[in-house]
C-alpha cells in the first residue's frame, strides 16, 4: 500500500491529487506544521532525514521530492496515463516542466515568503529597518523574478491547453503548486488570463476536489 506522509498546506497535496487521478488506493499519514515556525514536526524526520513533505512509502521504498515521487508513481502505476510516450518531444517537455516547477519557479516564491515573514515577525521597534531591507530585496530581485516566471508560464500556456500539449499530464499537477502559490501571493492578475483559466480548470476536476477532501486544510498564503 502507498502511504503519503502529508503535511497540511503543503506540496504533498499534489501527490494526493495525482493518486486520485490514477485511481490508486493509498493511506495518508498526517503531520501538522508548527503554527509559529511553519516547520514540519520532528516526527517527519523519522521517515526521511530532511523531514520535508511529501514523502511516500511503498513497500520497502521511501521516496521524497515531489518531482521524483510523481515520476515514480506515473511510471510504476500509470499504464501510460498522464505522461507522454518515452522518446517523444512531448516527453522531454514533460520532464522539463517536472524539474522547472521546483528548480526554477519555486525559489523566488519562497524568497518572497521568507522576506514577508522577516518583516512581519521583526519586533515592532526594528520593523522600519527590517521592512526597508525586505522591500529592497523584494523590489530589486524577488518581484521581478516572480514576474519573469509568471509571464513565461502565461506565454507557454498560450500555446496549448496544458503545459506539455493539449493533453493533461502529471506535469500540470506538479506546476499547480507554484501557480497556486503565486496566485495566493497576488502575483497572478487579469494580465495572466491563461494562468487564471488553468487554475479554474484544475479546481473543477473531481479528482482535485476529492484530494482536497482527503487532504484537509490547504490554504497557501
Ligand atoms: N523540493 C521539495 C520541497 C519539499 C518541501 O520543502 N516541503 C515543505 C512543504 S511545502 C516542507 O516540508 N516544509 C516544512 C519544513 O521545511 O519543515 C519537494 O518538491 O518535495
Amino acid at each position: 500500500m502507498i502511504t503519503v506522509h502529508h503535511l497540511n498546506n503543503s506540496r504533498s497535496q499534489r501527490i494526493l491529487w495525482l493518486l486520485e487521478e490514477l485511481e490508486l488506493d493509498y493511506d495518508i499519514k498526517r503531520y501538522e506544521r508548527d503554527p509559529e515556525t511553519m516547520l514540519a514536526p520532528a516526527s517527519l524526520r523519522e521517515v526521511h532525514p530532511l523531514g520535508k513533505s511529501p514523502v511516500i512509502t511503498d513497500g520497502a521504498l521511501t521516496l521524497a521530492e515531489s518531482g521524483a515521487i510523481i515520476e515514480y508513481l506515473v511510471d510504476r502505476y500509470g499504464n501510460g496515463q498522464l505522461a507522454p510516450a518515452p522518446g517523444t518531444p512531448e516527453r522531454l517537455r514533460y520532464t522539463y516542466w517536472l524539474h522547472y516547477a521546483e528548480g526554477s519557479a519555486m525559489p523566488p516564491l519562497l524568497l518572497k515568503l521568507v522576506f514577508d515573514q522577516v518583516e512581519e515577525k521583526t519586533p515592532f521597534l526594528l520593523r522600519p529597518i527590517a521592512g526597508a531591507i525586505a522591500n529592497r530585496a523584494k523590489s530589486s530581485f524577488i518581484q521581478p523574478q516572480i514576474a519573469l516566471h509568471v509571464n513565461y508560464m502565461e506565454a507557454e500556456l498560450g500555446k496549448h491547453k496544458w503545459f506539455v500539449s493539449d493533453e493533461f499530464t502529471a506535469a500540470d499537477i506538479q506546476l499547480s503548486f507554484p501557480i497556486e502559490a503565486a496566485s495566493a501571493r497576488e502575483s497572478i492578475t487579469a494580465s495572466q488570463p491563461h494562468l487564471k483559466a488553468f487554475l479554474e480548470r484544475i479546481h473543477a476536476r473531481p479528482t482535485y476536489q476529492k484530494a482536497l477532501e482527503r487532504g484537509g486544510e490547504y490554504q497557501l498564503g
